[in-house]
């Protein structure tokens, strides 16, 4: 007689990731019938099986995601879906590098208006002088009128946009979810994860878009892009204050990072300075001092997921404290004041939470000071 362990049953890896994919689907579309929508899925699985390794041209490689243009569109709600995208996609083995750019040429001010546009794209902020040129030549102009749909939702990605001018309204199964006024872009994540269109993109006014095509934006900006949202990921998941963000949001304020690190020891801001940005704390620690007297008290430390520096951009006032790396090198992730007001402009209200505490504390201090 066998013993427990021994006929334990193997759970083989397709089952699972078949599973989980069919999963994901079922709770991000949140269908009335459970089983017809199993049985079209399946279906719609066998049908799309590729019948050789070769089959999937290079485009597809990263897909997971068997559905057709035609299925249901996702919804990009879901941390697990992403994730799930996220970790199974391997930029490395990307090598959707081959291959010529396509190249628009420009007139001296279609370029000078494309460069303004591009100003403050965070996707494009990892990318190096000769990829930014390449982005340049790569992107054309589109011009828009009111009630064009330039995104539909659940549709093929084709072009990533840059928004240079108009009103955009974003969709999702109908209801209205933001707007990009005359700045922004928008079309990225479809051609970043290979999936259909999470949204309707609708034109509100006359404008003028600066579009790249799929090819051209996974071939420069793929990796970069995908190592940075996927690198932040996790730290940004974790900190507290941001639980209120969208998880597309998220990924926009991962765009926007820049890592730096310090010396043990090392000062990161000074008390008094005027502000540049605040911090995020990846790794290690930081101790947080006061000027009294000849001398610096510390006043608080400050560990991984924690962050800093916020104080300063809400109030619009110099640095209220000094901070130092304790305890060995520590990592953080940079925001600066222009993205931080982009981004997080709407959290002021929960940063103001934590002043508060900073001033009941500092009069607390003050007035045990002055009891002593
Ligand atoms: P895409 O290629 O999927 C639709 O095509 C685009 O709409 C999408 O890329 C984004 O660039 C853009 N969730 C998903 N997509 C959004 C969102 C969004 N906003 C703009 N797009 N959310 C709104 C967050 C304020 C999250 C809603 C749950
Ligand atoms: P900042 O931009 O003014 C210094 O630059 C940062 O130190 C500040 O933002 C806060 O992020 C951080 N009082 C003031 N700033 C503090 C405090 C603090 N703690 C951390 N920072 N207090 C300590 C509260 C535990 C009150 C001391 C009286």
């Amino acid at each position: 007689m066998s013993t427990d362990s021994s006929r334990r049953i193997q759970v083989p890896d397709e089952l699972k990731e078949v599973l989980l994919q069919f999963s994901i689907s079922y709770l991000v579309e949140q269908p009335p019938d459970l089983l017809d929508f199993a049985a079209e899925y399946f279906n719609k699985l066998q049908a799309n099986r590729p019948t050789t390794a070769t089959d999937n041209g290079a485009d597809d490689q990263i897909s997971l995601n068997s559905q057709d243009g035609d299925a249901e569109p996702p919804i990009v709600q879901s941390t697990r879906r992403k994730s799930v995208f996220a970790e199974a996609y391997d930029p490395e083995a990307d090598d959707d590098d081959e291959g010529a750019t396509a190249i628009f040429p420009k007139t001296d001010d279609q370029r000078a208006r494309l460069v303004e546009s591009v100003k403050n794209v965070l996707l494009f902020r990892s990318l190096e002088k000769e990829q930014m040129n390449q982005v340049l030549d790569a992107m054309f102009e589109r011009k828009v009128e009111p009630g064009d749909f330039i995104i539909r939702q659940g549709d093929d990605g084709d072009n990533f946009y840059v928004i240079e001018s108009g009103i955009y309204k974003v969709y999702i199964n109908d209801k209205h979810i933001s707007t990009y006024n005359h700045t922004g872009l928008f079309g990225e994540l479809a051609l970043l994860y290979n999936m259909p269109r999470a949204a309707t993109v609708q034109a509100e006014t006359v404008g003028l878009l600066w579009a790249m095509d799929r090819q051209t934006f996974r071939r420069i900006l793929l990796k970069s892009a995908f190592k940075k949202r996927k690198m932040y990921e996790e730290l940004l998941n974790n900190v507290p204050m941001l639980k209120a963000l969208q998880n597309y949001e998220r990924m926009n304020l991962a765009d926007a990072l820049v890592s730096k690190a310090y010396e043990d020891g090392e000062r990161i801001i000074k008390q008094g300075d005027a502000a540049d940005g605040m911090y995020f704390i990846e790794e290690g620690t930081v101790s947080v001092r006061m000027d009294q007297d000849d001398s610096e008290v510390e006043i608080s430390k400050l560990g991984k997921g924690q962050y800093f520096g916020e104080l300063a951009l809400v109030t619009h006032r110099p640095r209220a404290a000094s901070v130092y790396a304790t305890g060995g090198v520590v990592k953080l992730a940079f925001l600066d004041t222009d993205a931080f007001e982009r981004i997080l402009g709407f959290l002021t209200d929960v940063l103001k939470r934590n002043i508060l505490m900073y001033e009941q504390m500092f009069t607390e201090m003050a007035r045990r000071n002055t009891n002593l």
